[in-house]
């Protein structure tokens, strides 16, 4: 075991269990699109990992015991028998439903497209690996998100921006890569975890990737499509704003030209002719020095407007990221506080943006930290289409070094109540389109994977990937349920296993957080890597993140009151806990108010011993998760131990540095001594 197989491992399930799942000989298929194909594929390659027994396939099984699979009127018997009316009104787009067939014994999948029937059968698989009984299956499931999507950030050159595990397996060498075996082994894990959506380049999209547009590209862009197709993932690729200019020997950009309106028509005529089902453009655009429509004095509506209407001909969407604040501002100047910035510059905007225009907002203000309030642009427009956008590789979370299991993070997030159209406003409900009935909706998410052989450098960190497209599918799974699952599936289903396991990704979180940035503040991390401790690491910079702390206090006053004004970007009740010191919850403090180290928190500690202890007790918490991983020898590979083993000792030994600058800085900033007598240094 090298982890490369992920949750598709099928760990051989033990003569004792597997007497439930004995009866079948066989799969029976009708249809060959090719999502379908590979549904049949995927069904006799777990099976025969699981059970060890090799399916064969046909088209007819009435007989026998079998595994039914197929769409609704797509010609196989046991499919059009099984489900009546109602079953099948209730399947939509890309759900699917599963029913043992309580005469035959047989297990049927039906859906209402190629790509339900795959999911159908990554479902049962789930079922299956994770040894439940499917003796009398009766289930409709529906995704709940249209778009649940995967944002890579690979470069060209091989390299992966804030990329943790490798190089990348799209690219090398200024090429789209040969061989798209790994290719294709991404394609499985994405789809078997519920996406649907993939773009393959980085959201900075410098000169060679801009020539992804040409024919010298095209060819190869149209291959790793065709491979994601397989799977029913459709492909987009990150656009330059500026392509018109760099590949397109025109002399502006200006979104209202019409000869940049007209380049842009060609684009796409030129894309779709190569790959007809293309997803569209993800755009990064006057943001973090990349070009925009702010050049040429035109606003966002405008530019993505021009691009959407290029694309509408052929169903293609312009995801449009809200990533955009001043990079160069004056930190002194309150005003230009970089947490307001997707608002202010969004939400003036709303109603102006075309049908098939989605913005991608952050899930927070600033920029994926351990802890950040929710972003108050999501639900906030009630005219434009949104979806929000998460990090799944860890840049500011320990880097795959570290452990932290993201998925309590963005449960938190969904769960937020934003009363943007009074209670009952979610940000699970913005994001899925069913507060306002948006067309497009949904998740996107930086991937964490790279060409390391388990995909994700820390073993561990897989669950974030699997988590996260399991929520995307369905936002009202238990961040408990999706690590169960993953365990099981990755690991094995060793009764003691699984509950260390779980212990140790259900405090992960929060053990990070203990030791790095104190109540919410964030960014005390070192310049451009973003990797360890450096608590004035930006605080001088232009990069508009700071925690203003001096020898009386800490924290930033982002109040209506007297600070930057962005706590009434948030509405109804929101707002009122957020610009209250006494209301805000502890864990946002410092993001929201300037306080003296020796306010009183609602645990009854002042700030200042907080700090103390939560960097001693984040310090120990990381010490243990050595211990219970070191309890695990034997239950897992060894090459698997021992791969998760040195990261945790690594992480062990940083928490140390984390908690001895932090405390030390504060101990020296304040003059407070630890209340405990702890040595700080
Ligand atoms: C930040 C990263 C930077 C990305 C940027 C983005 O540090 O590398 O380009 O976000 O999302 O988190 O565009």
């Amino acid at each position: 075991q090298t982890g490369y197989q992920a949750w598709l491992e099928y760990h051989p399930i033990a003569l004792n269990q597997v007497e439930q799942y004995a009866g079948y000989s066989g799969i029976v298929c009708t249809e060959k699109e090719e999502a379908i194909q590979t549904a049949v594929q995927e069904l006799s390659r777990g099976i025969s990992k699981m059970l060890g027994k090799e399916l064969a396939v046909s088209g007819n099984g009435e007989d026998k015991v079998v595994f039914a699979l197929g769409t609704f009127g797509g010609g196989n018997a046991l499919v059009d028998r099984t489900f009546d009316e109602g079953t099948r009104s209730a399947i939509k787009a890309e759900g699917f439903a599963i029913k043992t067939d309580q005469a035959s014994g047989s297990l049927v999948i039906g859906a209402s497209s190629a790509s339900g029937v795959l999911y159908g059968v990554f479902h049962l698989l789930r079922l299956i690996s994770t040894h439940q009984s499917v003796n009398k299956l009766d289930i409709i499931e529906n995704p709940v998100n249209m778009l649940r999507m995967i944002n890579q950030w690979d470069n060209i050159d091989g390299s992966i921006e804030r990329g943790y595990a490798g190089k990348s397996i799209f690219f090398e060498n200024n090429r789209i890569t040969t061989d798209l075996t790994r290719v294709r082994d991404y394609a499985r894990l994405l789809a078997s975890s519920g996406l649907n959506a993939i773009s393959i380049n980085n959201v900075n999209v410098h000169h060679w990737e801009t020539k992804f547009l040409t024919e010298e590209y095209l060819p190869d862009v149209a291959r790793v499509a065709g491979v994601f197709r397989s799977y029913g993932i459709k492909l987009f690729l990150s656009v330059n704003y500026a392509s018109p200019l760099e590949i397109g020997g025109l002399s502006t950009a200006d979104p209202l030209d019409p000869a940049v309106r007209e380049w842009w028509r060609v684009k796409a005529a030129e894309v779709y002719a190569a790959i007809p089902d293309f997803g569209g453009f993800l755009v990064k655009a006057d943001s973090e020095n990349r070009p925009g429509p702010f050049t040429y004095d035109r606003d966002h509506a405008d530019g993505s407007n021009m691009l959407a209407e290029a694309l509408k001909p052929y169903g293609g969407i312009v995801i449009w990221r809200c990533f955009v604040y001043n990079c160069k501002q004056d930190w002194r100047d309150r005003a230009t506080d970089r947490a307001r910035a997707a608002y202010d510059h969004f939400k003036p905007l709303d109603g102006r943006f075309m049908d098939n225009v989605i913005l991608q907002v952050k899930n927070g203000p600033m920029d994926f930290q351990v802890r950040e309030p929710v972003s108050p642009l999501i639900g906030a427009m009630e005219a434009t289409n949104q979806m929000i956008e998460f990090q799944i590789t860890q840049e500011y979370t320990g880097q795959q070094r570290h452990l932290c299991y993201l998925v309590p993070q963005w449960k938190e997030v969904l769960d937020f109540e934003t009363y943007a159209k009074g209670d009952g406003s979610s940000i699970k409900r913005i994001v899925d389109g069913s507060l306002y009935g948006n067309r497009f909706s949904g998740f996107a998410a930086v991937s964490n994977i790279g060409n390391d052989t388990n995909w994700t450098g820390h073993l561990l960190a897989q669950a974030n990937l699997y988590g996260y497209g399991r929520l995307a599918w369905n936002p009202e799974l238990s961040a408990e349920e999706i690590a169960e699952e993953w365990i099981r599936m990755a690991l094995g289903g060793d009764e003691k296993l699984v509950s260390v396991v779980m212990g140790m990704l259900m405090d992960s979180w929060s053990i990070y957080e203990a030791y790095t940035s104190p109540l919410g503040v964030g960014w005390m991390v070192n310049p451009d890597h973003h990797y360890g401790p450096n608590v004035d690491g930006y605080e001088y910079s232009k990069w508009g993140t700071y925690h203003f702390a001096d020898c009386h206090g800490i924290g930033v006053d982002r109040t209506k009151a007297a600070g930057t004004g962005y706590a009434a970007q948030y509405k109804g009740k929101n707002y009122e806990t957020y610009e209250s010191v006494e209301n805000c919850p502890d864990e946002l403090l410092l993001f929201f108010h300037h306080v003296p180290y020796t306010h009183v928190l609602h645990s009854g500690q002042t700030v200042i011993q907080h700090i103390y202890n939560t960097h001693f007790e984040g310090v120990e918490r990381a010490e243990q998760l050595v211990a219970k991983w070191a309890s695990l020898e034997g239950s897992v590979g060894e090459l698997v131990h021992k791969q998760v083993a040195d990261r945790l000792a690594e992480q062990a030994t940083h928490a140390q540095e984390w908690r001895d600058m932090i405390n030390t800085y504060f101990y020296r900033k304040s003059g407070i001594a630890d209340a405990l007598g702890r040595k700080i240094y």
